[in-house]
């Protein structure tokens, strides 16, 4: 059985979306992954600790076979891989994936909830997920509603990312 998950991925140190490529690559050479959908490479103004460089944010819809828990360790092993630096809680990174919905799934385990728990505060996540799933739903609202909601101050896509993401994946403008 295959579920859609919804993943975000953001970063502020070092070359972003070669990061974003090389996990979304590494996600799907997993057996019982495929990538249904990937977002635009949104710049994005730093929450939570104002005092740091702008995120580069993205989405992306996979389908999987995997169990929410053993995806979980595969985003972890790929952040992993890809020389995960965290230099403080809410701080500089280099890249996080974060797994937003798992199907319709509700998780409250301790390592793992879903759908994540401050996702419909953060227009980081909400505006590259409106763009490539606007009517899935969290709490009650599309996802395109709670964008409505949210503060978009700042967040624009960074064409040029996201053209070097494209042509990393093989997708195209209208098909992605
Ligand atoms: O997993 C969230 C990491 N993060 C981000 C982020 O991805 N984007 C923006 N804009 N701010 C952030 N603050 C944190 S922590």
């Amino acid at each position: 059985m295959s579920v859609e998950t919804a993943l975000s991925l953001g970063g502020n140190i070092g070359d972003v979306t070669e990061a974003f490529i090389a996990a979304l690559k590494q996600l799907v050479e997993a057996p019982g992954v495929t990538l249904v959908r990937a977002s635009s490479v949104y710049s994005t103004p730093p929450w939570g600790k104002l005092d740091q460089p702008p995120f580069l944010n993205m989405a992306a819809i996979v389908a999987t076979s995997l169990p929410a828990p053993a995806l979980l360790a595969l985003c972890l092993d790929i952040e992993s891989r890809l020389g995960r630096q965290r230099l403080e809680r809410w701080g500089p990174r280099t890249l996080d994936i974060d797994i937003l919905t798992y199907g319709d799934e509700a998780i409250d385990a301790p390592n793992l909830k879903v759908p994540h728990p401050r996702m419909a505060e953060r227009a980081f996540v909400l505006a590259p997920l409106a763009e490539i799933a606007p009517r899935l739903r969290i709490a009650g609202r599309k996802i395109e509603e709670w964008l409505a909601l949210a503060d978009r101050a700042g967040i624009a896509v960074d064409g040029r990312q996201s053209e070097r993401l494209r042509d990393a994946l093989g997708c195209d403008r209208d098909t992605q």
